[in-house]
């Protein structure tokens, strides 16, 4: 079986999410990177750049990067649906936005969430906060317009695809819902359509819950 390691509401709902939906059984190990404890030396072992998700497969091969999950757990699951098969016309803008969303828009968090770690003083940190969030929203403007015309209810295509689990996830993130629907307000349609699967009801109300 797989071994997941991940948190509330962080980078490994998007991999949960896909290994409910193929019906991939794993094990959820819950660790905050930025939290000690023993989980985190567990994390660290396997993984010394301590990020999550962090997957182990059932050979004890380890791997990090949740776009590489997301391939591999497709390759693993052929003909499931959720992304244009090789060689189909929409596969090109597939593997693009796919790649997007961690290659672009994830490192804002890798930076915005830790400024302490790259540059020293209050307002420096503040100023540094700000710009990872203004260029988020710039990436979520990039994504709305790039993918017009790709989709009608969804991201891509006539049916929901791992793109639309990734605008899920990532569009709970800083600096909100609210804010990023203004930038790309299709990209959050398609997101909120993708959380309304009763499959997956469960899993982003437990990482999500609702705000009063
Ligand atoms: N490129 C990685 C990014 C993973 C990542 O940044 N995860 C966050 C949690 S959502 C993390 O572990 N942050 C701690 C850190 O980067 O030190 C991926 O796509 O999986």
């Amino acid at each position: 079986m797989l071994t997941l390691y991940g948190c509330h509401g962080c980078g490994s709902v998007i991999v949960e999410a896909a290994c409910t939906l193929l019906a991939e059984p794993y094990r959820f190990v819950v660790v905050e990177p930025w939290t000690e404890g023993p989980e985190r030396e567990r994390l660290r072992a396997v993984n010394p750049l301590l990020q999550v998700p962090t997957l182990e497969l059932p050979d004890g091969t380890v791997m990090t990067e949740s776009v590489a999950m997301l391939l591999w757990l497709l390759e693993r699951h052929p003909g499931s649906g959720l992304a244009p098969d090789p060689g189909e016309p929409l596969r090109p803008a597939f593997l693009r936005w796919l790649v997007y969303f961690p290659a672009a828009i994830y490192p804002m968090y890798t930076v915005g969430d830790f400024p302490d770690q790259w540059v020293e003083g209050d307002e420096a940190q503040a100023r540094l906060k700000q710009a990872t969030m203004a260029r988020t929203l710039r990436c979520w403007r990039a994504l709305e317009q790039g993918t017009q015309g790709l989709g009608t209810d969804w991201l891509l295509g006539d049916r929901m695809s791992l793109l639309d689990l990734y605008a899920a996830m990532l569009s709970h993130w800083e600096p909100g819902r609210e804010q990023i629907r203004a930038a790309a307000p299709r990209a959050v349609a398609c997101a909120e359509r993708a959380e309304a699967d009763p499959r997956l009801l469960d899993l982003w109300t437990r990482n999500f819950p609702p705000k009063n």
